[in-house]
C-alpha cells in the first residue's frame, strides 16, 4: 500500500514543523508506515485536482488504495485505526484517547488560532490591543487544567497516543507567544512529545522540504 500526503512546497513557517502535514508525518512514523508526499504551491491547493480531495483546497490530505481523506484529525485517527501505536486496544481507553483527539482539535486549538489571528493579522486594527487581553485569557483558561494534569503525567492517559500527538501539536503553536513558559508542566509535556524518535523523524522531513525549496533573500 503507498500512501500519499499532500504538503506546502514552500511551507510559510519556514520549516518550523508547524504546518499540518507535520502531524500526519509525525503518526505516520509512530506507526513506521512508509509515505509519499506530494508538494503543492498555493496555486495548485485551489485547482480541481486538489480540490476532489479537499473542498476547502488546504494541506494536508491523504490517499491510500483508492481512499481520499482530508481533515488532520480524521486522517490521524484513521492512520491509527490501521495500524498499532496511536490508540490502545482496550475499547474504554481507546475512547479516552479519541475523546483527547477531540479536545486538542475542538477546545484548546480554537483559541490557539484566534491568538494568532489577533497577534499576526490583527494587530493593525484599532480594536486589536483592546481584544488582545481577552483572546489571551481564553487560551490561558484552557491551559490552566491540561497544565494541572500533566503535573503527575507523562501523557494525558497511561500511554502516548494519537491524542497526545494532536495535543502536542496544537500546544507547539503558542511556542512564539511565551504563554507557554507560564505553565513549566506544559512546556516539559511539548518536550517530551518532540523528544519522540518519530516526532524527530518528521520534523527532519518537513525541515528538508523546505531546504531543498527555501530562496536565499539575504
Ligand atoms: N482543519 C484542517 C485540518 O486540520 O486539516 C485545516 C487545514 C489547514 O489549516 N491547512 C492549512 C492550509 O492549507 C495549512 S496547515 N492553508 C492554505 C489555505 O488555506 O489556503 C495551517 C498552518 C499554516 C501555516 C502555519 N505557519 O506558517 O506557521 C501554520 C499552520
Amino acid at each position: 500500500m503507498t500512501i500519499t500526503i499532500t504538503a506546502f512546497k514552500t511551507s510559510p513557517d519556514r520549516g518550523r514543523g508547524l504546518a499540518r502535514d507535520t502531524r500526519l508525518r509525525w503518526a505516520l512514523e509512530e506507526v513506521g508506515q512508509d509515505y509519499e508526499v506530494r508538494l503543492l504551491s498555493f496555486e495548485d491547493m485551489k485547482r480541481p485536482g486538489h480540490l476532489a480531495l479537499n473542498p476547502f483546497g488546504q494541506i494536508p490530505t491523504y490517499e491510500a488504495d483508492g481512499l481520499a481523506l482530508f481533515e488532520t484529525g480524521a486522517i490521524i485517527f484513521h492512520i491509527a485505526e490501521q495500524a498499532s501505536g496511536l490508540l490502545p486496544l482496550g475499547k474504554a481507553a481507546r475512547a479516552r484517547a479519541v475523546t483527547w483527539m477531540f479536545a486538542a482539535l475542538n477546545s484548546v486549538e480554537p483559541p490557539i488560532l484566534d491568538l494568532e489571528t489577533a497577534r499576526l493579522l490583527e494587530h493593525d486594527k484599532p480594536w486589536s490591543q483592546e481584544r488582545l487581553p481577552m483572546v489571551i485569557d481564553r487560551v490561558r483558561k484552557r491551559l490552566q487544567p491540561l497544565a494541572l494534569r500533566l503535573e503527575t503525567t507523562d501523557w494525558l492517559e497511561d500511554q502516548f497516543s494519537a491524542g497526545d500527538l494532536l495535543m502536542v501539536s496544537v500546544l507547539q503553536r503558542l511556542r512564539s507567544s511565551g504563554l507557554l513558559d507560564e505553565f513549566p508542566s506544559l512546556a516539559a509535556y511539548v518536550v517530551r512529545g518532540e523528544a519522540r524518535p518519530a516526532y524527530q523523524r518528521a520534523f527532519a522531513a518537513q525541515l528538508a522540504v523546505f531546504k531543498a525549496g527555501a530562496v536565499d533573500l539575504t
